[in-house]
């Protein structure tokens, strides 16, 4: 489940467009993307929802490591209010793979986190904090 497989990638690309659209409100969410619409992962979102969620949760923490292959960021993070999370260490998928040329471990972040339905905990925007 970890690996990010090309498909992932761009599911994760789709998910994001398709946020972006039902924010904008201009078409319904297609029924062919049911099988995606299910939230798992840490936390408790119990009923799977015909729409998609697009609850952005924000969060500060701690990078402990960061693996240039994987394109994710493992950070130790305080609570996160959204997803009902509380502080822990995880590890993050970055949709911009980019972010992690300005990321220093032992560095102090701000960060905005969705769930891509699938387990996986993806970093939309990261920033040091000073
Ligand atoms: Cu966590």
């Amino acid at each position: 489940m970890k690996k990010i497989t090309k498909l992932t990638k761009r599911m994760i690309a789709l998910t994001g467009t398709l946020a972006a659209i039902f924010f904008a409100g201009t078409i319904a969410m297609a029924d062919d993307m049911g099988s995606m619409n299910g939230m798992s992962g840490m936390g408790d979102m119990s009923s799977p929802s015909k729409t998609m969620s697009a609850t952005v949760g924000h969060g500060k923490g701690v990078v402990k490591a960061i693996d240039h292959k994987k394109g994710t960021v493992t950070l130790k993070h305080g609570p996160i209010k959204a997803f009902g999370w509380s502080g822990m260490t995880m590890t993050f998928t970055l949709r911009h793979p980019s972010d992690m040329k300005t990321l220093k471990k032992g560095e102090h972040v701000d960060f905005d986190v969705v769930q891509d339905g699938q387990g996986a905990a993806i970093i939309t925007k990261i920033h040091p904090v000073h």
